[in-house]
C-alpha cells in the first residue's frame, strides 16, 4: 500500500488531569499520550485494505470504554465491506 494516514488529535478536556491515549492495531508505534489542551499528530501506514480499530490507550474516565471507533482503509470508490472481528488477521 504504501499510503500513510496522519490522525491529528487534540484533547478538549477542561481538566488538567483527564489525558487521552491513541493507538490503531497493526500500529508500528507506542501509542499517542494527549494532555488536555493539547494536539498530536500519529502516522499510521495501513498494511492492507480492511476496517481497522482504534481506541484511547490511557484510562480517562468512566467512558474510557466508549472510546474506540473503526476507520476503514479501501482505494476511492471501493466497497470494502465496513466489518471487522478478532479473526481478522494481524501483520
Ligand atoms: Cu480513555
Amino acid at each position: 500500500m504504501g499510503d500513510k494516514v496522519y490522525f491529528h488529535i487534540t484533547n478538549l478536556e477542561q481538566d488538567f488531569d483527564v489525558p487521552h491515549g491513541f493507538a490503531v492495531l497493526g500500529q508500528n508505534t507506542s501509542e499517542l499520550l494527549v494532555m488536555p489542551g493539547q494536539t498530536k499528530t500519529s502516522v499510521w501506514e495501513p498494511k492492507k485494505i480492511g476496517v481497522w480499530p482504534f481506541y484511547c490507550t490511557d484510562f480517562c474516565s468512566a467512558l474510557h470504554q466508549e472510546m474506540q471507533g473503526y476507520i476503514r482503509v479501501s482505494p476511492a470508490g471501493s466497497n470494502t465491506p465496513i466489518k471487522w472481528s478478532l479473526g481478522d488477521e494481524i501483520e
